[in-house]
């Protein structure tokens, strides 16, 4: 056994993170292969070998990212993030996230978690205060925290860093390194003014930090940001801003100002966990996990976060039990990723770059993506999602291996069993080959996952699906099913078993498909259920009836992807950043009088058409009252002529005929349209008379 699955067996428990997104926009597939994925899987299989884990999460709601999405829009903070909990937590849900609770930061719990956090340091005099230069808006009168300034990063040159981190090279920035800052609500330069904050002394726990980290085994890209921090020397960080969106500090004198989201959001993980106590009834439940030597914690995060959750998280925590009062563990392992981009370039909100998860779910099953992430993880350095290579897996790795070997299995057994599993005789090589498969492959795949290395292990499990249709294949039972009926039995016996296998071990990635498969073969409990090392024992008992067959995974056609590739390109599978649109200057203004002479009335379209050679025109037949009449309309663009007929519309009845391609247009439809292109034609809610006016 290898030695990461070694280790874990020491710990009766295990407590797993995944970081708590911000929730100012929707999750895209990068999130997913950055931290959720992995944890999930690793949670899973834990689960399955009889563990004691518990698996947490939550949103982020604090902090500028949360402000500046509000402003935008300009809703409150607090309308942003139930939005996009809710809908975060939706599409984690639908891709079978299997948290044991996902919290949010503005709970009551969390304010008192992080309070209570705070005020302990405080009353030790471990935080310092001190007044110190901060860049100030003279235009927008506030102090610009965090990402409220951008500027040029000082390490790497970006000139978009922003004021508490450089995207491009990670470097965790104080904002007034910044060179040539700007606001970054109204462009302008910001000034320099004196405030004041707390401070945490990072410096004060860099041997304990420097002991912690060297007396793990941590995985390379990880160790490499924590090193190169480590070796600059660590120094001291404000821990409050000068914001209205937090958590209050509660100390006098303070009271315009919150503790800064990063060190309370790291605190979310014991509070998501304190939620799950009081949801369980359980008071104790939450200790058990974070102040029990016998937990090993585990924290699933981006890159982008490493910074926070080797170094400030523990720092933190190292702070508290100065304290006595209890003490907390700290993360045994950091398995933080690398960023996954999409065809080629980074996902980007802004730009229209990438597609978001509550998209993706409404076009593809769920484990058709965790299965394309999982063989394409940034484990340890960046990868790509292609469409191209999404398609590929799908097909002739889910559709072509597993759900073809499972498929051809149960069909053999279904028709020539009477769909009961035959009975296994005496084995023969290629049986024992194929039973040894199934035996090695569970501590295999076991190893793997134990030391994070989820692409490594997804490849080992599909492998078993592989040769189990290799099995198939040179067992061949169409012809032994004549000539050696006893050897066809054994065949579809070992076939069966390893179906269940399968199903077993490839859970913690494809979890619906895995029981899917265990329904088909009518097992008792679930696939989850069923206990990992079980995957390498043979038991489907002879004369089981197995259950209806149905489709595990459907091919994806070329033009489907096609159609996403397309979509891709014009921008259209990410939400839009909300920016107010600058609208159209109003035109001169007009007397009631000139209004009235525009004879504005309701008409049904009956028939539609796309005229020929042109790319805009549609000819649209309506119906106003007892009239028919013809319009050509430039949308061809934007509907096509189903989506409009039967549609009540808007025209303009008494607008001098013109001539368009030949064609007479006898009025206009209404329509609204905006710079960027979009348009729609202006449609009655409810039934009105065709004919009537609209006034
Ligand atoms: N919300 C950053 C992010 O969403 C931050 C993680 C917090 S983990 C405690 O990438
Ligand atoms: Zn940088």
């Amino acid at each position: 056994m290898s030695k990461g699955s070694h280790e874990q067996s020491k710990y009766p428990r295990t407590l797993v993170t995944a970081a708590l997104p911000y929730a100012n926009g929707p999750l895209h597939l990068g999130h997913l292969a950055g931290a959720y994925l992995p944890a999930d899987i690793y949670v899973r299989y834990l689960r399955l070998k009889g563990e004691d884990v518990i698996f947490i999460s939550g949103s982020d709601e604090h902090g500028v990212a949360v402000t500046i999405s509000a402003e935008k829009e300009g809703v409150s903070p607090q309308q942003i993030v139930d939005r996009y909990h809710a809908i975060n937590k939706a599409s984690f849900e639908k891709f079978g996230m299997s948290f044991d609770n996902y919290s949010r930061t503005t709970l009551p719990v969390h304010h008192q978690t992080s309070q209570e956090f705070f005020l302990e340091l405080y009353r030790q005099n471990i935080l310092v205060e001190k007044s110190e230069k901060q860049l100030y808006c003279e235009k927008d009168r506030m102090f610009l925290a965090d990402r409220y300034v951008e500027g040029t990063c000082p390490v790497c040159g970006n000139v978009d860093a922003r004021g508490d981190q450089c995207e491009n090279c990670g470097t965790w920035l104080e904002q007034t390194q910044l060179i040539n800052p700007r606001c970054k609500i109204c462009g302008t330069t910001p000034v320099v003014r004196e405030t004041k904050h707390w401070y945490l002394p990072l410096g004060r726990f860099q041997k304990e930090l420097e002991e912690y980290v060297n007396s793990k085994k941590w995985k390379e890209n990880v160790r490499g940001y924590v090193d190169s921090w480590l070796k600059e020397g660590l120094e001291d960080r404000a821990i409050t801003r000068d914001l209205h969106w937090g958590i209050p500090v509660p100390l006098h004198g303070y009271e315009n100002k919150v503790i800064y989201v990063w060190f309370e959001a790291v605190l979310g993980y014991i509070s998501s966990t304190k939620e799950l106590s009081q949801k369980r009834g359980e008071p104790n439940l939450w200790k058990r996990y974070w102040q029990d030597e016998g937990t090993r914690y585990i924290a699933f995060i981006g890159k982008d976060n490493i910074v926070f959750h080797t170094l400030i998280f523990p720092a933190i925590l190292m702070a508290w039990n100065e304290g006595g009062k209890s003490r907390y563990i700290l993360p045994d392992a950091v398995p933080a990723n690398e960023f996954l981009n999409f065809e080629g370039k980074k996902f980007s909100k802004s730009r229209g770059w990438g597609i978001d998860l509550k998209d993706f779910i409404d076009i593809f099953p769920p484990d058709t993506l965790r299965y394309a992430l999982a063989l394409n993880l940034p484990e340890s350095r960046d990868s790509d999602f292609y469409w191209k290579d999404f398609q590929a897996r799908v097909n002739s790795e889910l559709a072509d291996t597993l759900g073809n070997f499972v498929n051809r299995t149960l069909q053999f057994t279904q028709r020539y069993y009477d769909g009961r599993i035959p009975p296994r005789g005496k084995l023969n090589n290629l049986d024992k080959w194929a039973v040894s498969q199934m035996q090695e492959t569970p501590g295999k795949v076991a190893a793997l996952f134990g030391n994070f290395r989820f692409r490594d292990g997804v490849v080992e499990a599909m492998s078993l699906a592989r040769a189990a249709n290799k099995y198939f294949n040179d067992s061949e039972p169409w012809k032994s099913r004549r000539d050696n009926p006893e050897q066809c039995a054994t065949t579809l016996n070992i076939c069966a078993q390893l179906t269940r296998s399968l199903s077993i071990l490839l859970s913690p990635v494809i979890p619906f498909s895995a029981e899917e498969i265990w329904k088909m073969l009518q097992l008792e409990g679930t696939a989850a259920q069923a206990g990992w090392d079980s995957a390498a024992e043979m038991k489907v008992e002879q004369g089981r009836e197995i259950g209806r067959l149905s489709i595990l995974f459907t091919k994806i056609e070329d033009s489907t992807i096609e159609e996403q590739i397309k979509k891709t390109a014009s921008g259209e599978n990410t939400e839009k950043p909300a920016t107010p649109q600058a609208i159209a200057p109003i035109k001169a203004q007009i007397s009631i009088d000139d209004f009235r002479k525009v004879d504005l009335r309701i008409a049904e379209v009956i028939s539609c058409e796309k005229v020929p050679k042109s790319e805009k025109l549609l000819r649209i037949e309506v119906q106003v009252g007892e009239e028919k009449r013809q319009i050509v309309a430039g949308i061809s663009k934007h509907y096509k002529p189903e989506d409009l007929i039967g549609k009540s519309v808007v025209i303009v009845a008494n607008l001098a005929p013109a001539k368009l391609m030949g064609l007479e247009s006898n009025g206009m439809l209404l329509a609204a349209s905006t710079d960027d292109g979009k348009l729609v034609v202006l449609t009655t809610a409810s039934n009105i008379d065709s004919g009537s006016i609209v006034r």
